[in-house]
């Protein structure tokens, strides 16, 4: 292990500790409550009905500390849906995160991520960016989210084989995510350990870091995606939250599986601040 990995290793914080750090209302609500609910977990809700979402997250609710939508594969997407989805994370006490992945100019994405059918501003705790069109789509996003509480994740690494979110695009990523502190809270990242010196910060201050690509046993699937275990994940690549889809909503049991998904990425976490 490098000697800068070992530093950034010992000086890892408790959630707690980083939510009394946090300015922005969204980041510490995350750390707050993943201390309370004991749950690093984030559970990819990839199923093809409203249906089919709203019983998975009254399943695993109690397990998990944010809920990740693609509400655009909701093949009876309604008005209905987001009241509904709103009354469960009330419930079990977890967030929601929309994986819309906005990609466009900023003029466009205002309109992407408050229009539309799914309006997704009106009950999206928390949304994804990806860097591409460079600072306005953050500042795009901020003339929406902002007031409303919401926060923004950028992607700066990708869990897919090949991807170009790596080098010198991370870096500039993180550039962009730490000019805009009132809005933007962490990452969708892979390997935040690894990056140089101290961008990002992975385990200290307040960026949080959520990890796709996550499963009980390191593999992949026949498109590209790569997984690696909670242990890795938290305890070796120094992210804070893992993301998990099929792992848990193509098990038999789902609450079980969410159960003992939680119990590896909370061991992990635990682990990682022992000093
Ligand atoms: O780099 C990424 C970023 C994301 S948000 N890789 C990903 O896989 N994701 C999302 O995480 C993806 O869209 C999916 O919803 C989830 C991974 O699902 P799984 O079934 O592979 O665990």
């Amino acid at each position: 292990m490098s000697e800068d990995l070992k530093r950034k290793r010992a000086s890892r914080a408790s959630y707690s500790e980083r939510g009394l750090q946090c300015e922005h209302p969204m980041a510490k609500k995350i750390f707050e409550l993943m201390e309370r609910k004991k749950s690093n977990l984030s559970v990819a809700a990839d199923v093809n009905t409203a249906a089919e979402l709203l019983s998975l997250a009254e399943a695993i609710g109690p397990e998990i500390c944010i809920l990740k939508t693609h509400v655009d594969v909701l093949s009876d997407f309604d008005s209905t849906f987001a009241p509904k989805l709103r009354e469960l994370a009330e419930k079990h006490d977890f967030l929601i995160f929309e994986d819309r992945k906005f990609a466009d100019i900023g003029n466009t994405v205002v309109s992407q991520y408050a229009g539309g059918v799914y309006k997704i501003a009106d009950w999206a705790d928390i949304i994804n960016a990806h860097v591409v069109p460079g600072p306005g789509i953050v500042d795009g996003l901020k003339t929406v989210g902002k007031d409303k509480g919401a926060g923004l994740l950028i992607l700066a690494e990708m869990s897919s084989k090949g991807t170009l979110a790596r080098a010198e695009y991370t870096e500039a990523a993180v550039e962009i995510a730490t000019a805009h502190p009132d809005f933007v809270i962490g990452y969708i990242s892979v390997s935040p350990a690894s990056w140089k010196g101290d961008i990002g910060a992975a385990g200290t201050g307040t960026m949080i870091h959520m990890t796709p690509g996550v499963q009980l046993a390191k593999g992949g699937d026949s498109l590209g995606q790569q997984y690696d275990t909670p242990e890795v994940v938290i305890g070796e690549r120094g992210s804070d939250v893992i993301i998990v889809g099929r792992g848990i909503y193509k098990a038999q049991d789902p609450a079980a599986a969410s159960a003992q998904y939680r119990e590896a990425g909370w061991a992990a976490y635990l682990k990682s601040i022992e000093t």
